[in-house]
């Protein structure tokens, strides 16, 4: 590791009290160059440390710029990884309050729910569909605490992939019953289509970044509990949105699930 605890804990109580004010700031590496990526994980260890201290419930984790559609968009070409608390969990046809957020982008995913854990290295598709108890739609809403959305990779984890607000709903589905790769995803604003595509477009099938999540924490001695859900990653780009906003997303065969920006 590049940097010390004291450090750390400073980078962490910025980047989450931009996220609680919702107020931008510049990229962290700018004033940090040499940050590694322990350092990364370590500082968005601390502000989940932090919301758990003041009563947040973790109750899930996110696998962040997992297609090639959202990985053009932000100049990047690896996936990274979060965590998820109920303060961001947001029922079915609910408000987001945009004067909570800076500049909003929603995101259709495909969400899992464990019903065993799943512990890597060695982790694959099989074993995550083996593992999974259901999957259903979710919309995941993100929020850059950077200007602009503009980071580099090691900035993004340290700010928590960008995680802000998510909805699931829908159906809800053993694995076996869907097919996740040819699986169609239609996500609307306002009634007009805004983004369209297929799960394979998560890194060929969704569940190799589920499998990836658990490879990632299984470096680091740890797994993804039984009864964590999981945000897969946009299969599309992120599409900006604004008060007044209504956004549904359609996966073919679990329905439907939406959320409105007020
Ligand atoms: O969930 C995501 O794919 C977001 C990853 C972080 C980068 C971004 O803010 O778009
Ligand atoms: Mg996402």
């Amino acid at each position: 590791m590049a940097l010390d605890a004291k450090t750390i804990a400073g980078l962490a109580e910025h980047l989450e009290t931009c996220e609680l004010q919702a107020r931008d700031t510049l990229k962290i590496t700018d004033d940090h160059p040499t940050m590694d990526w322990d350092d990364a994980y370590a500082i968005q260890a601390e502000i989940l440390r932090r919301k758990l201290a003041r009563g947040s419930r973790l109750i899930g984790l996110k696998a962040g710029l997992t297609s090639h559609a959202k990985m053009k968009q932000m100049g990047v070409d690896s996936p990274v990884f979060g965590f998820l608390v109920d303060d961001f969990c947001v029922p079915e046809g609910g408000e987001v309050k945009t004067a909570e957020l800076i500049h909003p982008k929603v995101e259709p995913e495909i969400a899992f729910v464990l019903k065993r854990a799943l512990k890597g290295p060695g982790c694959h598709i099989g074993a995550v569909l083996a593992a999974t108890d259901f999957v259903l739609p979710g919309i995941e809403v993100i929020d850059s605490r950077y200007r602009e959305f503009k980071f580099d990779l090691k900035s993004v984890v340290a700010d928590n992939t960008s995680a802000a607000r998510f909805v699931i709903g829908g159906q809800a589905l053993p694995p076996e019953r869907v097919d996740l790769r040819t699986m169609g995803v239609v996500m609307e604003k306002n009634g007009q289509v805004v983004s369209l595509g297929a799960g394979a477009a998560v890194l060929g099938h969704p569940a190799a970044a589920v499998a990836m999540l658990a490879n990632h924490l299984g470096r680091r001695g740890e797994e993804i509990p039984a009864g964590t859900l999981i945000l897969s990653g946009g299969v599309t780009e992120a599409v900006a949105v604004a008060a007044g906003d209504n956004v549904t997303l359609r996966l073919q065969g679990l329905g439907s699930v939406s959320l409105r920006f007020v």
